[in-house]
């Protein structure tokens, strides 16, 4: 039996905390409300639950991507339309399972041989040689050399995650330059590994374009050795993407500073259409000899958004430092979540090792992406038929799932109230989320958002 009077103590204790947190919030000058702090609403009205350990616990905030999936899954309206996360829907606005991957997977199902043993800690070996392919290319001298070492993660953010891990252990500068803007979980991913996050200069918004000179004297001005978050391809969320002439200044420039860059992969055969474009810049930092890391997902290309498959690549100057990388980077995966799901990195190797469903997967994504151009296009030539202010040709001239309106905060929280459309507060759309039928009502929308403003 418990002793009864521990009742009464755990009762006290309670009590102090709470007159503790009291005093604190009276002692703040500040009226800013902490999320990582106990906050004073939350003890004062909480009632039955002073019993629980967890009591100080408050809620947090919903995510600034994936909650406005959540907000939008509230609203009853019929016209309600999702733009928030960037997630491929068809031209009648359904989520899309590419044919190629049904395929694949009636084959897995089919084949009586196959077991669901753990994979090794750094996934399945096929996978990750093909994945390295895929962003690499065939003839990537890094891979014949054995240079590469591939680990088979959780998508793009284990990726990221995973590579973020074993910098903070294992490279000597921990600070990380991330564009600005850039998605909204990089710095919590890179900071939470333990790394330091800054910004360089990315976007202008004047022209609506890559404010190409900030970028160069922020990352000129970087400490050496630091390392440099780039988007491989179709920005996340500017849709903004140096031309091949600047990567290549960029270039130059990370690697006489010695900095390292670390590509975020999670958008190749998006962009352009083409797998191998999509991969330039990638491979232009590999062709010239130099190391890198690179995160790949399959959450777009493949549409295979909750399989969580993807892959880091460490390009490292030898073999044989590419194989003590290895050997560390199974010491960062084996206490997170020991090896990594085979379901959908059996989908990836059976699609790439395959000439037919490579081929019918690179049509599938073409189609994707020029669906995506049709709406730029499509949304472009609404706006300019209701003759509303301003010059939208950033619509047609960004590329990849996104379209950086312009519209601020207030707007779209407009748009959301008396439309019904879901966006994140940055103004960012996703394009892929939008069809014919609903681009009209798009277009109404930032026409009463754009008045509002005026
Ligand atoms: N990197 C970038 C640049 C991304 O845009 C995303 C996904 C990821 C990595 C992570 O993708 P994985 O699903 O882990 O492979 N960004 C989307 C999806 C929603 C989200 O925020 O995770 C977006 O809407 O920005």
């Amino acid at each position: 039996m418990a002793d009864s009077s521990a009742v009464p103590m755990e009762g006290s204790a309670a009590a102090n905390r709470r007159v503790s947190v009291l005093a604190r919030h009276l002692e703040s000058s500040s009226s800013d409300v902490d999320s990582n702090e106990p906050s004073l609403y939350a003890s004062l009205t909480s009632g039955s639950d002073g019993d629980s350990v967890f009591a100080h616990v408050v809620k947090a905030p919903e995510d600034p991507i994936l909650g406005v999936t959540i907000a939008y899954n509230k609203d009853p309206s019929p016209v309600k339309l999702n733009l928030g996360v960037g997630a491929y829907r068809t031209e009648e606005g359904k989520p899309l399972v590419l044919n190629v991957v049904k395929r694949a997977e009636l084959q897995l199902v089919n084949n009586r041989s196959r077991v669901k043993e753990y994979l090794p800690i750094t996934g399945l070996a096929e996978f990750n040689k093909l994945s390295a392919k895929l962003i690499f290319g065939d003839d990537s001298p890094a891979i014949r050399e054995n240079r590469v070492t591939t680990v088979q993660c959780l998508s793009g953010t284990g990726s990221l995650r995973v590579g973020a891990e074993f910098l903070a252990r294992h490279y000597y500068q921990r600070t990380i330059y991330i564009p600005q803007p850039t998605w909204g979980n990089h710095p919590k991913v890179f900071t939470l590994a333990g790394l330091s996050v800054k910004t360089y200069c990315y976007y202008d918004p004047t022209t609506r374009g890559l404010n190409i000179q900030g970028l160069l004297d922020d990352l000129g001005s970087a400490p050496p050795g630091a390392i440099v978050l780039l988007h491989a391809c179709a920005h996340n969320p500017t849709g903004v993407d140096p031309t091949l002439e600047q990567w290549e200044t960029i270039r130059q420039l990370i690697r006489s500073k010695g900095l390292l860059p670390f590509f975020d992969s999670a958008y190749q055969g998006f962009a352009s259409g083409g797998l191998d474009a999509d991969a330039q810049s990638v491979r232009m930092f590999v062709t010239d000899g130099g190391e890198c890391l690179v995160a790949q997902s399959y959450a777009k290309n493949m549409g295979l958004y909750g399989e969580r498959v993807g892959a880091l690549s460490i390009v490292c100057g030898t073999a044989d430092v590419a194989s003590r990388v290895e050997s560390q980077l199974k010491l960062v995966i084996r206490p997170m979540y020991s090896n990594p799901p085979i379901h959908g990195a059996s989908i990836v190797a059976t699609i790439l090792r395959d000439r037919n469903m490579f081929n019918e997967w690179t049509v599938d994504l073409k189609a994707m992406a020029d669906r995506i151009i049709s709406m730029r296009q499509k949304l472009f030539e609404a706006l300019r038929g209701r003759g509303i202010p301003g010059d939208w040709s950033h619509i047609i001239k960004q590329i990849g799932m996104f379209t950086y309106t312009g519209l601020n905060s207030k707007q779209v929280a407009f748009m959301t109230k008396e439309f019904h459309i879901y966006m994140t507060s940055d103004g960012r759309i996703s394009m892929a989320g939008l069809n014919s039928k609903t681009v009209p009502h798009l277009a109404d929308a930032i026409h009463a958002a754009v008045k509002l403003n005026a």
